[in-house]
């Protein structure tokens, strides 16, 4: 069912000093910097090897969802991201594994690509994604 780890999203107070952090000490190359006021963020995506990356996620504001994170728990890992060939395919059949999602229809994700989210409380604790890339 997964392609690959696609992200590993990490919530951050300042998405510039966690870039400088990352790109210093792991030598990570920055392939992307967005604003999605949908999922109340502005992020970047470093490289890790193919494939796969790491997300750096800063609130656009205090309410949203990582915002909240931030409050309760402070920065570190906030969820996984795994590649999937077809994500509307892929939320019905976890769906119907009795997994709540966290979206009806696929969102807009990071670098076009097509997520949704599954509840962390259904799957031990973390909060997962599922990534289907934009086509090349
Ligand atoms: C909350 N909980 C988590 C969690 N956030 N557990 C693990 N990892 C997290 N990140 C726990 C929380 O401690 C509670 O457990 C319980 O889930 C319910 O949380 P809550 O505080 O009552 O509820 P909210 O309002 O904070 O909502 C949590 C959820 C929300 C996960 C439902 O954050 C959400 O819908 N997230 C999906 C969207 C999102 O995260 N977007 C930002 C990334 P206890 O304390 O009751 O035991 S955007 C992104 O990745 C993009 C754009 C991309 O990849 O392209
Ligand atoms: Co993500």
């Amino acid at each position: 069912m997964f392609l690959r780890i696609d992200h590993i999203g990490i919530a951050c107070h300042d998405l510039e000093a966690k870039i400088e952090q990352f790109t210093t000490l792991f030598e990570l190359e920055v392939v992307t910097r967005e604003v999605n006021e949908e999922q109340g963020v502005k992020e970047a995506m470093l490289r890790v090897a193919g494939d796969s990356y790491i997300q750096l996620l800063e609130p656009l504001s205090a309410d949203s969802p990582v915002g909240k994170f931030l409050a309760k728990r402070g920065e570190g890992v906030h969820h996984v991201a795994f590649g999937v060939p077809d994500v509307t395919d892929a939320m019905e059949v976890i769906g119907s594994r009795g997994v709540r999602l966290l979206d009806e229809q696929p969102r807009h994700g990071s670098m076009g690509s097509s997520i949704a989210f599954l509840h962390p409380k259904d799957v031990g604790g973390m909060l997962t994604e599922l990534v289907q890339a934009a086509k090349p």
